[in-house]
């Protein structure tokens, strides 16, 4: 599925681009999904797990996201339930499957602001092992000035930084990853900020730094995230996730695949749920 070159620059950089990932159909009816979804439409009656931004009460200048759309419309279900989606994630991982973590559907208008550099793994203390790969899909073209997502290459060689920054609208979108530089004494680093056409792919490590810039273009700049575990993944037995650990049965650290449905595993296996979820 990938080459040489490829898996070089997934390890050594922390990312990977993969142009053309969904054809231009399928952006198409990804992108239609957005407005409804934020308006509260929801197409299958379910709420989506977060959802920090709603039209006619949110402020404007905010980075719109809503976590797990997949549990509420299935258009975006198809999307980050894909195989292709598990497949990539676990092969660049070298895991034997991939399960679901978690989606985002971010829309950042013109004029809206940044969202606070982080690692993802910061954020998986609830599950076991506590790591995830991400496939980040560009719904639209995004350029340096409208707020695309920025990669620090090299940084999923650094370990995961506890302390935690401000994710919608912080001051300073760079402060995690200048911390995080100077307590491990790193002088250098760059910053890559990706150009994408849409339907192109960026595949990150969870210990990857990324985060992006306001929107000073005049388009909007959307995209669908679909964070991967490994399809092997449990709740950590005493950590607990705010919001995800919801799903975890007392003295129990087995996974429901009505929550966490596995999208690949290499023998061909995937949760039996997953039809009804996509709509098939
Ligand atoms: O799309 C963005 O600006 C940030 C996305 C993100 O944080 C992620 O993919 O983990």
């Amino acid at each position: 599925m990938f080459d040489v070159d490829q898996f070089a620059s997934f390890n050594n950089d922390g990312y990977l681009i993969v142009r053309g990932f969904l054809s231009s159909e399928q952006v198409d009816r990804v992108r239609a999904r957005f407005d409804p979804l934020f308006r509260g439409e929801f197409e299958t009656g379910l709420q989506p797990d977060e959802w920090n931004w709603r039209f006619g009460r949110s402020e404007a200048s905010l980075t719109r996201q809503i976590c797990n759309g997949w549990k509420a419309d299935r258009t975006i279900a198809r999307c980050v339930l894909s195989e292709n989606v598990g497949r990539a994630c676990a092969t660049l991982m070298g895991w034997t499957g991939a399960r679901i973590n978690q989606d985002n559907v971010i829309w950042k208008p013109p004029g809206a602001r940044s969202l606070g550099f982080h690692q993802d793994d910061a954020y998986q203390q609830w599950v076991v092992p506590p790591s995830v790969a991400t496939c980040w899909i560009a719904l639209d073209r995004t350029r340096k000035t409208s707020g695309t997502i920025e990669y620090a290459p090299g940084s999923n060689w650094w370990p995961v930084e506890d302390r935690k920054f401000d994710f919608h609208a912080p001051q300073d979108y760079h402060e995690g990853l200048k911390y995080a530089a100077e307590r491990l004494g790193i002088k250098t680093y760059q910053v890559i900020q990706i150009e994408a056409q849409p339907g192109d792919a960026v595949f990150h490590h969870g210990k990857t730094w990324h985060g992006s810039g306001p929107n000073n273009s005049d388009s909007p700049r959307r995209s669908v995230v679909a964070h991967c575990m490994t399809s092997e993944s449990r709740f950590h037995p005493r950590n607990t996730g705010a919001i995800y650990s919801r799903y975890k049965r007392h003295e129990d650290t087995e996974m429901d695949e009505s929550f966490f449905p596995i999208i690949y595993r290499e023998d061909g296996y995937r949760s039996a749920c997953l039809d009804h979820v996509c709509g098939r």
